[in-house]
Order: structure tokens, then sequence, then C-alpha cells
């Protein structure tokens, strides 16, 4: 599930003509081995021609539209990040209008062949065959704009992080520089897929962990969840709430230390944040760096959280410390949140 339904993608081609010219190029060897001496024999020559020129592009356009996934069906996940990558009214009218001219040129074929097996000279059936591609031509420039859409959104599609939805998960949210990527790289298998997410300018990180015997999937989406609520577009708020759709839960790292770069206020704005996207039910909070932090930065933080405090971890992901209870507590939010 996820990636697969991208990549059984048949892309769209750049214009239409590369459709036509390849229907063209198709029409040309087909039934070479006809003598062109009798009306008979030219009349099946030209009918040839004409079928497998129209099969090519009537299956071409039918499989780039029938390839593409189809929104109503997607994972909610999928379905809302593609709704911030694409206007998806005009991509389900481009899908039909390509559909629909893959069977105007199966109808369109099937009356030039009966006009050419009715024709009474070899001129006649030929300007039955020409005038099939002339009508060819046209269907196919009618949809080129499609086409062309169609195959931005189509390239952008096959480049959707690696993320499977029906996979339990651990989103990593955070201030910049608090640790996201070592607790990522502390808690994961090493060689993490990396694959670009809409509008951030950095890829998302995939690793894949065990608990309990069940295959997990860590996430860091550098970008997404590192800044406060307020700084963040329609569109990058979308992006994030997609992440509302895993099954999972979220892990918010602060930096007590503020060695990060970043004070405790601005780890809270982001934290509040995070919280209001991805719900706070699932939602499961560590101090990092405790290798580095002083007693008063704890004390900060645990002022700051109030009542929340009492849920706080002590972690040092560069250090390695308090990971196993972090994913302790990790598999018993998954297990509560996935039989829910
Ligand atoms: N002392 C100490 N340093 C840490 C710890 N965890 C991370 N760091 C350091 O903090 C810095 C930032 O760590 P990253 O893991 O890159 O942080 P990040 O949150 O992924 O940063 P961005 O991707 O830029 O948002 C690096 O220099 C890490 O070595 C920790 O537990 N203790
Ligand atoms: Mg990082």
């Amino acid at each position: 599930m996820g990636q697969e339904i991208f990549e059984r993608i048949s892309v769209a081609p750049a214009g239409w003509d590369e459709i036509f010219e390849a229907a063209r190029r198709r029409a040309l060897k087909a039934g070479a081995s006809l003598s062109r001496q009798r009306l008979k024999s030219m009349k099946r020559l030209e009918a040839a021609r004409v079928k497998a020129a129209a099969r090519y592009a009537a299956e071409r356009l039918r499989r780039i539209a029938l390839s593409s996934p189809f929104i109503d069906s997607l994972h909610p996940f999928y379905r809302e990040l593609l709704e911030t990558m694409m206007d998806v009214d005009e991509y389900r009218i481009c899908l039909s209008r390509i559909y629909s001219v893959s069977r105007i040129i199966e109808r369109v074929a099937g009356e030039c062949l009966a006009e050419i097996l009715r024709s009474s000279s070899v001129a006649e059936a030929r300007r039955a065959r020409r005038s099939f591609f002339g009508r060819l031509r046209s269907l196919l420039e009618g949809v080129d704009d499609c086409l062309k859409t169609l195959r931005a959104w189509q390239l952008e599609m096959l480049k959707l992080p690696s993320i499977n939805p029906e996979e339990p998960s651990i989103v990593i949210a955070g201030a910049p520089n608090v640790g996201k990527s070592s607790l990522l790289k502390a808690i994961s298998r090493a060689k993490p897929e990396i694959r670009p997410y809409p509008f951030t300018t950095k890829n998302v990180v995939v690793g894949h962990l065990e608990l309990g015997g069940v295959r997990v999937q860590a996430i860091d989406t550098p970008g997404l969840l590192d800044r406060p609520l307020s700084e963040k577009g329609p569109v990058e708020r979308r992006a994030v709430s997609a992440l509302r759709h895993l099954r999972g839960v979220a892990v918010y790292l602060f930096d007590p230390t503020t060695t990060c770069g970043y004070p405790l206020d601005f780890q809270l704005a982001v934290y509040r944040g995070v919280r209001e996207l991805l719900g706070g039910s699932r939602l499961i909070i560590a101090a990092n760096k405790v290798d580095i932090m002083r007693p008063e930065h704890a004390g900060e933080l645990i002022r700051a959280l109030g009542g929340e405090a009492r849920e706080l971890l002590f972690i040092s992901a560069l250090k390695r410390v308090g990971l196993d209870y972090l994913l302790e507590r990790v598999e018993e939010a998954l297990l509560q949140v996935l039989s829910a």
C-alpha cells in the first residue's frame, strides 16, 4: 500500500504529438506485407493503418487515465497530500477528458473503417484514412493541455514520500536543532529512506524499527513540524494535517538547554501548534540533551508545561539515554491508537 499506487502510473507524454507520431509509426508498419496493386489489398492496407494507429492512441490514453490514482479511493493521508499539490477538480476533469477522447478515437476509427470498406477506389480509401489521421490529430491536440498538466502532477506524485499510511508510525516533531534527526537515527535501523514531501524544501526521512514484533515507521519531516502554526500558510497546514491520517503517535522533542538556538517560548509555541494539528492524545513529549542539561533548564520547562509535565520524559538522543523507556511509552500509545 502507499507507494505502489503511484508507481503504477503511466505518465502522460510531454505533448500530444508524441502520441500522434507514435500512432503514425505504427500505421506505417501495419499491413507492410500486403500487395499494393489491387483495390481489395489497398483497402485492407488502409484499414490496417487506421486500426494500428487508433489502437495505439486509444490504449495509451486509456492507460494514462486509468493508471492514475482515483482520488476518492486513496487513503486520506495521500488524498490530503494530493490536495495540497494540485487542483483536484481539474485533475478529475482531465482524467475523464483523456479517457473519453480514447473512446472517441475508437468510435471515429470504427466509422472510418466502415468508410474504407465501402470505398470503390483506392483514392477513396486513402482519403478516408487521411481524414482519420486529421481527426486523430485534432482530438489529441484537444487534450494537449490536460496531458501537460496531468504529466506535471503525475511526476510530483511519483516523488511522494514512501510513507505507508497503513503502517503504525511515529512522527518526530520539535523546533529546529533539538535533535529530531538524531532521535530518528538512534531508534531506527540505519539507512533511512529519504523522499521529498510537498511544500518543504527538505526531504522527509523515514526509518523503520520493530516494536513488540510489529514493523513501525519513524518519520522526520524537516521544515514542517518545527515552526509555530502562525508562520504556516494554508497549504503548509494542509501538508501537516495530512499527517493526522497516519495511524500512530507523535513524539515532540524539547531542548531545555536551548543549545538548539531557540528559546523555550519558541519551542512551546511550536509544541502548541503541533498539538493542535496532530491532536494531543497521541503526543508523547520528551526533553532531549539530558547529557548536558542543568537542573534549572529542566525546572524551567517543567514550570512552563504545568500539568502536562507529568508526562515529560528525559532523554539523550545522542548518548542514547532513556530511549528504551521512550520506546516503551511509544509502544503503549501505539497499542491504544491501533486498538481504538
Ligand atoms: N549533547 C547533545 N546533543 C544532541 C543530542 N541530540 C542531538 N544533539 C545535537 O544537536 C544538534 C542538532 O541535532 P539534529 O538531530 O540534527 O537536530 P534536528 O532537530 O534534526 O535539527 P533540524 O533537522 O535542523 O531541525 C546536533 O549537533 C546533535 O549532535 C543530545 O541528546 N545531546
Ligand atoms: Mg533534522
